[in-house]
């Protein structure tokens, strides 16, 4: 395979903007499948993308999925990705290894809020896009309006490279900038691309949008700006100019259509094998273990040295299925490799090309391609090279769980069953995590939002057989000190042989990062530099469970400058409990408060409804930020505590007859209010009380 001719893309957007039902269109139209299936259609087969059962029967993505098709001499790698934020993480991985993606809108929605967050994304891996602008035949459709969004709220060099003939239910067709012609797409499902005239009645405006299109574009190439002043512009210097803008990241090509009525499909093809990058045009670099880490940039020749990345994996009966981005070199099938981070060696027993759920065997694959290995044991990021080298390639952005739920299994099965689907879960999502709770004895689970852990209880039961009851969810509360505290102990203990000493001695404070930091002004060896590590591991220990409130202590910054050591009595163990000692010891006089999720949340829905909406977030201790009406629609953005806000999508449903949507991710910490703080203090009293009287 010709790497030029190869695209690995992803497909990302807002919820329900219509990726897998584009990506439908994509495998028909490259013939990968023959017949065309809606998400929540009324044949219910369901899209080819959505094979989990729960996707199917709730018509929105859950997990992400690979395929692959030809197009034009092109092979393209394709990534459907799920809308919903709770399920962020896919969108995460998949960008992180994509070459380009194509950023869907939709023409009535506009840029959402979860644009926004795709978009940033994007930005994230730096990731040229294609825009396509889709659902031009539902009313209210105005894709001029979602270019100019795109400009405002995205800030992309947004181009039109086609406008729409009609719109809304006269949506007919796209009249080509480039070559000027109208295209139809005919035949029973679109299959059928039928060039035509330009219409006489949009002719006038054809002219003047492909002036801008040549204005915006003739920037990127100064041979098409001399054609421009020539008037000899030809298509491919219009293409050239406008692959180098995208690349760049300086510029966004804009198409216009509609999935669901099979309306400008293969033009966005025709654009993703003519803008976006292939393999070779992308610098993906690894850092080097035996070098300081230092960063080398990865060559797509197939001959080099193997670099690859596992970026998801997914445990099936079978064994272990990981997908692959090879960044150099070439994988074959029955050789070695070697997993950076462990240095164990692995045989490619089975390489394999993903269609959904399908995968098709491979006897060897390139730099450039994605893949996955069939029955290897490794983790979510990790790097594959054959041995040579010993690099890694930089992690992905994993957020942090903010709610978490108590799983009780019914019986001994499902308590297996559990068990089982726990640990699959857990290693397939890295933002999914269970651990038992020392107290109550009780399985937790934690993850993104409502939805996640929703889904991932109804997976245990119809894919593992274990039947669970469920408890409140409950937010990932934290706490974080205030005030800064000296502290001086010593750990002293003499029983019989060998005693304990160790003194530590220095403050302890907020920090501003967030982050948790040890700073050592230890002078004149006061404590041994051999035994600082385990003061900082005494320290650290600490912050798992606050001794207030009882939940993981943030943004901690500790000082230590002085301390005393014991020429038989000192040990590391000494020093980590005398760190215990002054953590505990000081940790109520620092004045820790309990700080909360907050959320940003956004609600979209007809303008009618706007009073209902923002009483009900002001109900919720929200902050508006902003609303803004545009015709009969309103957007409110707000900040709301995400404790708040459990069961809110029933709520919204009944506030607005189910007209609105929201989304909401986490923003950041702050601090509880103290009547508030002072009730969970309680509550952790009582329950504690309980505990000991069992
Ligand atoms: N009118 C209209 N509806 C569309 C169009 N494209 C998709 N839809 C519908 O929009 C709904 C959502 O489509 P999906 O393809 O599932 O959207 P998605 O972006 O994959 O959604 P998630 O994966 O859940 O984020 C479905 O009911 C589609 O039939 C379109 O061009 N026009
Ligand atoms: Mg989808």
């Amino acid at each position: 395979m010709d790497i030029n001719r190869l695209r690995n893309i992803g497909i990302s957007a807002h919820i329900d903007s219509g990726k897998t039902t584009l990506t439908e269109r994509i495998l028909y139209y490259t013939k990968r499948i023959f017949a065309i299936h809606e998400v929540k259609g009324k044949d219910g087969v369901g899209a080819t993308m959505d094979s989990m059962e729960l996707e199917k029967e709730r018509g929105i993505t859950i997990a992400s999925a690979a395929t692959y098709c030809e197009w034009e001499g092109h092979r393209i790698n394709i990534i459907d990705t799920p809308g919903h934020v709770d399920f962020t993480i896919e969108v995460e991985r998949a960008l992180r290894v994509m070459d380009g993606a194509i950023l869907i809108l939709c023409s009535v929605g506009g840029v959402q809020s979860q644009s926004i967050t795709v978009d940033r994304q994007m930005n994230r891996y730096d990731v040229p896009r294609i825009a396509f602008i889709n659902k031009c035949d539902r009313s209210g459709a105005n894709p001029y309006k979602v270019v100019d969004q795109l400009r405002l709220k995205l800030n992309h060099n947004a181009i039109l490279m086609q406008i729409p003939i009609g719109l809304e239910s006269g949506f007919s067709g796209v009249v080509d900038l480039v070559s000027m012609k109208a295209l139809y797409f005919e035949g029973k499902n679109g299959e059928v691309v039928r060039e035509e005239e330009i219409p006489a009645k949009i002719i006038e405006e054809a002219g003047v949008k492909r002036e801008e299109l040549l204005d915006a574009v003739s920037m990127f190439s100064d041979d098409l700006m001399e054609a421009v002043f020539e008037e000899s512009v030809t298509e491919d210097l219009i293409y050239e100019a406008v692959r180098k803008g995208t690349i760049s990241r300086q510029l966004t090509p804009v198409f216009v259509g509609s999935a669901y009525k099979n309306i400008g499909i293969q033009a966005v093809l025709d654009g993703a094998n003519r803008y976006l990058p292939s393999p070779g045009q992308v610098e993906n670099v690894a850092l080097d273990l035996d070098d300081n880490e230092r960063e080398i940039s990865l060559s797509t020749d197939s001959k080099a040295p193997v670099v690859a990345l596992a970026f998801k994996l997914e445990v099936t009966p079978y064994g272990q299925l990981t997908y692959l981005r090879i960044y150099q070199g070439a994988i074959k099938k029955g050789h070695d490799l070697i997993i950076t981070r462990t240095g164990k060696k692995i045989k490619v027993g089975r390489l394999v090309r993903m269609h959904a759920d399908l995968m098709e065997d491979l006897s060897s694959a390139q730099a450039g391609d994605i893949v996955a290995l069939f029955g290897v044991e490794c983790r979510s990021g990790d790097t594959f090279t054959d041995g040579d080298l010993n690099y890694s390639m930089s992690s992905m952005f994993v957020p942090e769980p903010v709610i978490s739920l108590a799983v009780t299994p019914e019986d001994n099965k499902s308590q297996h069953n559990m068990s089982k689907a726990l640990n699959r879960f857990t290693r397939e999502d890295p933002t999914f995590r269970s651990f038992v709770d020392q107290e109550s004895g009780e399985t937790i689970i934690s993850g993104m939002g409502e939805l996640h852990l929703e889904v991932y209880v109804e997976r245990m039961k119809r894919e593992f057989g274990a039947e669970v009851l469920t408890g409140m969810p409950q937010v990932a509360y934290r706490e974080a000190i205030t005030r800064q505290t000296l502290f001086d102990y010593t750990h002293k203990k003499q029983t019989g042989g060998a005693g304990q000493y160790g003194r530590v001695a220095g403050f302890m404070e907020a920090s501003d990062e967030g982050n948790y930091e040890f700073i050592n002004q230890v002078k004149g060896g006061a404590i041994p530099t051999e035994y600082l590590p385990a003061v900082n591991k005494g320290f650290q220990s600490c912050l798992k469970k606050g001794p207030t409130f009882g939940f993981p202590v943030l943004g901690m910054k500790i000082t230590v400058n002085d301390g005393k050591s014991h020429s038989v009595d000192s040990s590391e163990m000494a020093f980590t409990k005398a760190a215990i000692g002054a953590f505990k010891q000081v940790y109520k006089k620092a004045k820790p408060v309990l700080l909360e999720p907050i959320m940003k949340l956004s609600v979209d829905g007809p303008s009618e409804f706007q009073g209902n909406v923002m009483g009900s977030i002001n109900q919720r201790r929200g902050t508006i930020i902003s609303s803004a009406e545009d015709g009969a629609f309103t957007a409110i953005e707000a900040e709301v505590p995400l404790a708040e806000m459990f069961g809110y999508a029933t709520t919204l449903r009944s506030l607005t007859q189910g007209k609105a949507e929201f989304a909401m991710e986490f923003s950041r910490y702050t601090k509880v209010p103290e009547s508030l703080s002072e009730a969970l203090k309680g509550n952790k009293k009582k329950e504690s009380k309980g505990e000991k009287k069992k």
